[in-house]
């Protein structure tokens, strides 16, 4: 059991198995279920959302989860709902940032407190499902081989000539007042 191949395996499974939890499934009310009588605006309030998070709505018989728009929400409407289940548990995955909006289609439930808006982060940790697929264009050619042409470095030797002869006698110039300047500065 010890061997180093068997630990790198197990490592990756403890780590695979981690990624996944941080997508966190909100039961919505918590014990109260998706039910009249709960206030869902505290329920939301202080949790923070993220994409890939759910929402479980339980509830009995009676009430359904409709996802609907943010008017319709603020009106209780629900014709346009952009989805409506009755199943009982309904598992709402939050895919996309922004606010989602829940209600019962029921009437009257809406009104009575059954409305849950739920505002989404933009959450950089999607999940590992292997839908970001990297882009297939490689465009990184690494051997450019035009970007190797070396410029002549000898440009400022010809034409000179009188310099040329000046040059020696002006070292000794030079080399002169920096030994002065440095018997002066001592
Ligand atoms: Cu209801």
């Amino acid at each position: 059991m010890a061997n180093p191949c068997a630990r790198f395996v197990c490592l990756i499974v403890i780590l695979c198995s981690a990624v996944p939890s941080l997508a966190t499934v909100y039961t919505v009310g918590d014990a109260g279920g998706w039910a009249l009588g709960v206030d869902y605006s505290t329920w939301t309030s202080g949790k923070t959302f993220s994409v890939g998070d759910s929402l479980d709505f339980r509830y009995a018989s009676g009430h359904t989860v409709d996802e609907v728009s943010s008017s319709d929400y603020g009106t209780c409407t629900v014709g346009n709902s952009i989805s409506t289940d009755s199943s009982g548990a309904t598992t709402i995955p939050l895919k996309t940032a922004g606010t989602h909006y829940f209600i019962c289609g029921v009437m009257g439930h809406c009104g009575n407190g059954m409305k849950i808006a739920v505002t989404v982060a933009g959450g950089a940790t999607t999940s590992p499902s292997g839908s970001t697929a990297p882009p297939s264009g490689v465009t990184t050619s690494p051997a450019t081989p035009t970007g190797t042409t070396k410029t002549p470095p000898s440009s400022t030797v010809t034409g000179s000539s009188s310099a040329g002869t000046l040059s020696p006698f002006m070292a000794v110039v030079v080399t002169w007042v920096v030994v002065m300047f440095k018997l002066v500065l001592s």
